[in-house]
């Protein structure tokens, strides 16, 4: 600041000098010039200032004894002196300089004044320049301002739009969103279904699987079977053989003995009339004297050895040969199924499987008949002995036992379990019916009797058949449609011996 001062300082010390000068050289000047040449004339000296755009005029008083003085020296000298060189010269130089240094002095001090207003009103024009300045600066401020504001509404708006476009397309997406979600939603119904039913069709596809293995199990047991019965053939063939051979030495020897044959004949048929003579008096009465109506009568009558023993069932005109098991837990037991050697075919229809068959001494089926009509008689308990080939020989004991007639299928009704061939019953004990190759009374869609062979009260098909084919040990493991106790040995193993027996529940 002090240097621009200071360069202002000068500046206007060199304009002012400048014009000083101009001003001297102008049409006041010339005034002056008359003015001095005139003398004792009070006058005045004209100073004009050029600054930027303003001009400034000063008046100045000039000296007017100095110019009289000046011109009475001219005088005398020239009139004392005028062949020899002026005296006086020196001294009016003198004077003449003081004059001029007075002169000057005034002139600094009005350049001082002019210096001094001049700095006071460039003070007072900065500030209004200043004043100008920020007036200008608030206007571009503002102008800018202004723009800014336009310019952020302008974005505002874009933005706007931009953030409507967005919007928009959100919802669209999300309604896209919602569209997928649904589709995707009838996929996995429509999934499920298929599932499902993939899964029907492989249960069905598995269950048919079962029925074609128990029928090829079915053809290669029969085709087994037969070969089994071909060679029992071939070996009766050559026993029987055998014996007619040794009939043929026998009767050699009979025809060169017939004659005391004759006689020993004679002697026997005698003592047979003298025994068929006391027979005849003497049985009438044992016989009625002897009827039971199941073995537990002929125990209690005394006949403790197990055997076959002709029995009179109630309802019934004939007496009915039956195996009697006078030993097992206590005896008294009436059998009507029995397999222990595979002897006996039990492929029957319903009528066998109702009137029975086999022999009571060895294999066979009572009879649904009589079995009815047995339990018709009264409370009846039934005891299912068993027997596998490793020599456990477990039972299932039934407290109650009961069969409904033929018009019912012989149903089965069984109550209170109990026994050591499984926890839990093997037979289904709430009015299962019979069913044969020829009477399918089962309980599936299919028939039971041709899948597991043999008669029984299947279900279906349930979780036993002691009716099944008897396989020899070796053949007797995974076996459907063998002689089958599903919680003593499982659904596949056939068992070598079975019994199944009753006896009055209060025996
Ligand atoms: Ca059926």
């Amino acid at each position: 600041m002090k240097q621009v001062l200071l360069g202002w300082g000068l500046m206007l010390a060199a304009g002012l000098m400048v014009t000083s000068v101009a001003g001297a050289g102008g049409g006041d000047g010339g005034g002056g010039g008359r003015g001095q040449r005139r003398g004792g004339e009070k006058r005045r000296r004209l100073h004009r200032v050029q600054h930027g755009h303003c001009s400034y005029t000063f008046i100045l008083p000039e000296m007017e004894s100095c110019q009289a003085a000046s011109t009475e020296q001219y005088g005398s000298a020239n009139v004392v002196q005028r062949d020899s060189p002026p005296l006086a010269e020196t001294e009016w130089s003198t004077q003449k300089l003081q004059h001029l240094e007075t002169t000057m002095e005034n002139n600094t001090q009005w350049l001082q004044k002019l210096e001094n207003y001049i700095q006071e009103n460039i003070k007072t024009e900065i500030v209004h320049v200043q004043t100008h300045a920020v007036h200008n600066q608030t206007a571009t401020m503002l102008e800018i301002g202004t723009n800014l504001l336009t310019q952020t509404a302008e974005q505002t708006r874009k933005l706007n739009v931009v953030e409507a476009k967005v919007l928009n397309q959100t919802s669209r997406f999300e309604i896209q969103l919602l569209e997928n979600s649904l589709s995707t939603n009838k996929l996995e119904k429509e999934l499920l279904v298929q599932t499902t039913q993939i899964t029907k069709l492989q249960d069905k596809n598995s269950r048919l699987e079962n029925k074609v293995q128990v029928l090829e199990l079915q053809q290669l047991d029969e085709l087994e079977d037969r070969r089994a019965e071909k060679k029992r053939l071939q070996a009766l063939v050559r026993t029987q053989t055998t014996a007619i051979e040794a009939l043929q030495r026998q009767l050699r020897l009979a025809s060169t003995n017939s004659s005391a044959l004759q006689r020993q004949q004679q002697q026997l048929m005698d003592s047979v009339h003298t025994l068929i003579n006391i027979v005849s008096t003497n049985t009438g009465a044992l016989l009625k004297e002897q009827r039971f109506h199941d073995c537990a009568e002929a125990y209690k009558a005394g006949h403790n050895i197990s055997g076959v023993y002709n029995i009179y069932i109630s309802n019934m005109t004939d007496s009915t040969q039956v195996f009697c098991d006078m030993e097992t837990s206590g005896g008294g037991w009436t059998l009507f199924q029995r397999r222990f050697n595979g002897n006996v075919d039990f492929q029957r229809t319903w009528k066998e499987y109702k009137l029975g068959f086999g022999d009571p001494a060895g294999e066979h089926w009572l009879g649904n008949e009589q079995v009815f009509q047995i339990t018709s008689q009264n409370q009846y308990a039934l005891r299912v002995e068993l027997r596998d080939w490793e020599g456990n020989t477990p039972y299932s004991h039934y407290d109650q036992f009961q069969l409904d007639g033929e018009k019912q299928q012989y149903r089965l009704f069984l109550r209170d379990y109990s026994g050591t061939a499984g926890e839990q019953s093997s037979l289904e004990s709430h009015g299962t019916s019979f069913s044969t190759r020829d009477a399918d009374n089962d309980n599936c869609l299919c028939k039971c009797a041709l899948m597991l062979t043999g008669g029984w009260w299947f279900d279906a098909c349930g979780l036993s058949n002691l009716n099944g084919i008897y396989y020899n040990v070796g053949h007797n493991i995974r076996k459907l449609n063998g002689i089958k106790w599903h919680h003593f040995r499982g659904p596949s193993y056939s068992l070598r011996s079975t019994t199944m027996m009753v006896r009055p529940s209060d025996f």
